[in-house]
């Protein structure tokens, strides 16, 4: 079995981290793998939504710690420049929605893909853990970037520091994601806000997402500056002069993410 599905669906792509047996724990393979197919998400201008979630009763448990005592294991050198940040890289520069649906425990790099999703939810048995502290090394894959910003220094440091196991009700409580569905509803309503986002205008929602990528490196001026420019790229997409014709129309708006 591939350990990435990918199926596209009513302008979706579902794309499933499946290597179940071992928590969908990251081996190079699978890394490689997530890389070519959100390449080719990125690619393909009927996609309008991604959905990033996990087979079985995990998440993703981070790095698969078997492979780094295989022979020819990826050395250090590699696993970061090669497997992770071009993941966390791709998420962020992809120019549509990524909702991560966490079904079950988010350790370590497998955490902290979750958090640089553009809108997280997660079902109320995940959890979320800074495994990293645990065996020696330090947070990766964007979390000491993404963690403080979402929830503040204090708690980001304790839950890095400690590997505390938290679960997604906290996560919820204290911003660190979106919104908790409980596990028999999960991936129903996960599904519904997908939706909703491959419904909506694209153009502007990867406009919006180019500006919220932007705002914690810029100055207010800066980021002002930066709003008039993404709102006259705004403006120029079909989707907003459909928004504006359907609502003076008092129709609903038939967007096509152009
Ligand atoms: C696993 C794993 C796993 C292999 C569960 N690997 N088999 C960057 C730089 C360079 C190198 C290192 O990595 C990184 C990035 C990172 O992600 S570092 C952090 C790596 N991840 C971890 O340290 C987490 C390790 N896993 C756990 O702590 C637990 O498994 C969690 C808390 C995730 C889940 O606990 P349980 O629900 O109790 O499940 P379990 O521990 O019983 O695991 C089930 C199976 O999955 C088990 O195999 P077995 O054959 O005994 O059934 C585990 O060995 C296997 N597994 N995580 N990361």
């Amino acid at each position: 079995m591939s350990p990435i599905l990918l199926e596209k669906k009513n302008n979706i792509a579902f794309i499933h981290l499946n290597r179940p047996e071992k928590l969908n724990s990251f081996n190079r393979e699978m890394a490689l793998l997530l890389q070519k197919v959100l390449d080719n998400c990125a690619r393909d201008k009927t996609i309008r939504c991604i959905y990033l979630t996990g087979n079985g009763k995990a998440f993703c448990a981070g790095q698969d710690l078997g492979e780094l005592t295989e022979e020819n294991a990826p050395g250090f050198d590699k696993i970061l420049s090669e497997h992770y940040n071009p993941i966390v890289t791709r998420i962020g520069n992809i120019e549509k929605p990524v909702v991560c649906a966490v079904n079950g425990v988010a350790a370590g790099a497998g955490a902290n893909i979750a958090l640089c999703c553009d809108i997280v939810v997660a079902s109320t048995s995940a959890s979320f853990i800074q495994a990293f502290s645990k065996i020696g090394l330090i947070p990766d894959s964007g979390g000491t970037y993404f963690l403080p910003r979402l929830i503040g220094l204090q708690k980001a440091s304790a839950f890095m520091m400690l590997g505390d196991k938290v679960s997604a009700e906290e996560a919820e409580r204290i911003g660190m994601i979106y919104k908790i569905f409980p596990d028999e509803i999960f991936a129903e309503e996960s599904l519904k806000i997908t939706i909703t986002l491959a419904q909506m205008p694209t153009r502007g929602l990867a406009l919006t997402k180019q500006a919220l990528n932007a705002t914690f490196n810029n100055s207010l001026e800066q980021q002002l500056q930066a709003e008039d420019k993404l709102q006259y790229a705004a403006a120029h997409t079909q989707d907003y002069k459909e928004g504006v014709k359907a609502f003076l129309e008092k129709r609903s708006p038939q967007f096509k993410g152009e």
